[in-house]
């Protein structure tokens, strides 16, 4: 069960950071906007929040889940990929010293973004992609299996589609995934149930469960119906702001 999440809102630099999507630049007043919404979604779960406050200083900030790894045994500072994020993980630190007792962290050469971590229950995938290299990967996994955790690696440097691997991937319970096409293939999921997103409607593959309640992106029909079907309780939310700059709503919280 979780009980917290950390969030941050964009600040006035957000529309510079670091972008591949070309859907234009976001509008600071509608980020802030949907960042609200997404924080009530997150308060409906059952979540109590740290809201950090906006740092302009660092336009990517409010993507907070890259700068850490939470799990219930532990937690792992990040090294962000991107050399304009690296120092996103100072705060961080601050503020998961007052939740966890000893804090992990991944060190140089390594590099790690959490947005390349999902978790299955005890077993984690980790991607190696433009953002976290083999080092990395290989630190956190050590980590994990002095917790107990098992994982294995997903190199997704080969699918320019995906930022993160949870760019397209999203662990709905310990046996469905929901995924991107471009992933389904891999031995590394065999044994799972697979929930492939439609070509269009491949941004929705960044979902999250919450508790109970799984947060989408809003207007990806398919996926949500697909969902329902199964019974979960589904939380859309408008994400076009947040999409504009690689985004999405695994990347706005860390939660644990
Ligand atoms: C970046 O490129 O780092 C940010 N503009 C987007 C990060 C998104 N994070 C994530 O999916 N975990």
């Amino acid at each position: 069960m979780l009980t917290r999440a950390i969030v941050r809102p964009p600040g006035e630099s957000f529309a510079k950071g670091i972008t591949t999507a070309a859907l234009g630049a976001p509008r600071l007043s509608n980020a802030v906007a949907q960042h609200e919404r997404y924080c009530h979604a997150l308060e409906r779960c059952g979540l109590t929040l740290t809201r950090l406050e906006p740092d302009a200083q660092f336009p990517d900030s409010t993507f907070v889940e890259d700068t850490a790894v939470l799990t219930d045994r532990v937690a792992v500072l990040a090294r962000p990929g991107a050399e304009s994020r690296r120092d996103e993980v100072a705060a961080i630190r601050e503020t998961l010293g007052q939740f966890y007792e000893t804090l992990e962290e991944i060190r140089a050469p390594g590099t790690l973004d959490g947005g390349d971590v999902c978790q299955a229950g005890n077993h984690f995938f980790i991607g190696i992609s433009r953002r976290t290299n083999a080092a990395g990967a290989k630190q956190l996994a050590g980590i994990l299996a002095e917790h107990g955790y098992s994982s294995s690696h997903v190199d997704i440097r080969d699918v320019p589609a995906l930022l993160h691997l949870k760019s397209g991937l999203a662990c709905v319970d310990d046996e469905l995934l929901v995924l991107h096409g471009e992933l389904r293939g891999l031995e590394v999921f065999a044994g799972h149930e697979m929930l492939v997103v439609d070509p269009a409607e491949v941004y929705g593959a960044n979902c999250v469960r919450v508790n109970e309640h799984v947060l989408m992106v809003a207007g990806h029909p398919r996926l949500e119906a697909a969902l329902r079907a199964r019974a979960y309780p589904v939380i859309p939310l408008e994400m076009s702001e947040f999409w504009k700059m690689d985004g999405g709503p695994s990347c706005l919280s860390l939660r644990f």
